[in-house]
């Protein structure tokens, strides 16, 4: 299938120029071969585009209708347009060189008139992509379905309390599952979009919650039994659009999927702008996901601190992309996930060079992000302090304490040995400076 070049016709294949080039559709660090940490920079973040948000998204808010022209939507049949859809969608990722992507089922296909058609015009659209990947060599980093548009999961998909609703967002996950199989998808996600409340007074939330588990474990044991290896995710964020959803954030998926006995088979997908939605930063929800051992994908993006919405800004804080990278260095990459670009271009961005812009300046934030972090970690004094502040649990009662093996009377014994221990400063202002000093 030849790759068609029509869609966006001003711009040609991205490459790296370095910092000094003025030239706005090329990367100035985004250097994909360069080693950095051992390994070729794109392997440090295995970057992916998000379906909704580029290809989908007429940019409509609940003030007025989208500004933005997708030219493939050329056709009044619907299925002709998801095909020429798909054509732009490999354009632009061929052209921006990113190695993966990401979609819901509905991102591919439109839903038809019953479940049947539903599958079969998702397959079509499969098959398609898969020729498309095979051809260019871009991967599905993870397929999820949309359990949050369709007026039937008003009340929630595996959450809703009409047993008939729980039983057709079965339907739709399993033949997302199939997609993703068929397409070799690396992961597989869970957003739970209405999966919470809008009033506890009318929702039983224990019951709820017991559904969601039943759910789960139904789709990872399909999943499995249809050969898919990668990881189940589950992606956290505190509300909208219920006033309360139960994946509030990493801390409380941990504690579900524990309750659920799920640990073995699913992880999580971080999303910078939910976990700031949850009141944490970014890195907090990484750092808990990954020293749990549980940090399956990221979803890359930005909030904004005027407002409380998932306002899904591109990443440009240079600061938050220096914190994530020095988290993924210190805990081994991020494997068999990405950092998918789970954001859009704003309303009033309308050229078709705005979403290369968009992205261009994401995967230069984390890039610079990259060799920023790989210079502290290895040539500042930076992990010297911070581990230097644990310094007493590395030898004698203290090792033996965290070993759990100090009872409350022995610990007595030892503060009476011990005396009051010396004031220690945390040295707040001198790790700030230390990160600021290598952001040059
Ligand atoms: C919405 C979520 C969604 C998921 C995929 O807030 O971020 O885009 O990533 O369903
Ligand atoms: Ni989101
Ligand atoms: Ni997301």
């Amino acid at each position: 299938m030849p790759q068609s070049s029509q869609y966006f016709p001003a711009v040609k294949k991205i490459r790296y120029e370095g910092p000094e080039t003025d030239n706005p559709l090329a990367f100035t660090h985004y250097d994909e071969n360069r080693i950095v940490a051992g390994k070729p920079m794109k392997d440090h973040f295995r970057f992916a585009v998000a379906y909704w948000h580029s290809f989908c998204n007429e940019n409509s808010d609940p003030f007025g209708i989208g500004t933005r022209n997708l030219p493939w939507n050329k056709s009044t049949d619907p299925i002709e347009n998801v095909k020429y859809r798909l054509e732009a969608a490999f354009e632009f990722l061929t052209k921006l060189g990113v190695p993966y992507y990401c979609f819901h089922d509905r991102d591919l296909a439109p839903e038809g008139q019953t479940i049947g058609e539903t599958e079969k015009n998702l397959e079509v659209l499969v098959n398609l992509a898969k020729q498309h990947q095979r051809d260019t060599g871009v991967k599905l980093l993870w397929g999820t379905a949309n359990l949050f548009t369709h007026p039937r999961y008003m009340n929630g998909a595996a959450t809703n309390p009409d047993f008939g609703v729980v039983c057709h967002a079965a339907a739709q996950v399993k033949a997302a599952l199939d997609a993703t199989v068929e397409l070799g998808g690396e992961n597989y996600v869970f957003w739970g979009g209405r999966e919470g409340y809008m009033s506890l007074l009318n929702t039983d939330m224990k019951r709820e919650l017991d559904h969601m588990g039943a759910f789960l474990r139904a789709a990872r044991d399909y999943g499995r039994k249809i050969g898919f290896k990668g990881n189940f995710l589950i992606e956290p964020k505190p509300m909208e659009p219920t006033k309360h959803q139960y994946d509030f954030d990493a801390a409380t998926v941990i504690g579900f999927l524990r309750e659920h006995d799920l640990l073995d088979d699913f992880k999580l997908n971080i999303e910078a702008n939910h976990a700031t939605l949850a009141k944490h930063t970014f890195s907090h929800d990484v750092m808990l996901a990954a020293q749990y051992g549980l940090l399956g994908s990221i979803d890359a993006n930005r909030g904004d601190n005027q407002n409380g919405w998932d306002t899904d800004y591109f990443p440009t804080n240079l600061y938050d992309a220096v914190e994530i990278m020095m988290i993924l260095l210190e805990h081994g990459g991020i494997t068999p996930g990405g950092l998918n670009f789970d954001a859009k271009i704003r309303r009033n961005s309308t050229d078709p060079e705005d979403l290369f812009y968009a992205h261009i300046g994401g995967m230069d934030t984390f890039a610079r992000g990259l060799l920023i972090a790989d210079e502290i970690l290895n040539n500042s004094e930076y992990k010297d302090l911070r581990d230097g502040r644990y310094r007493s649990f590395d030898s004698g009662p203290g090792k033996e304490f965290a070993a759990g093996k100090l009872s409350l009377e022995e610990l007595r014994v030892h503060a009476i040995k011990h005396g009051e221990s010396e004031m220690r400063s945390s040295k707040q202002e001198l790790f700030e400076n230390l990160i600021n000093r290598y952001i040059r």
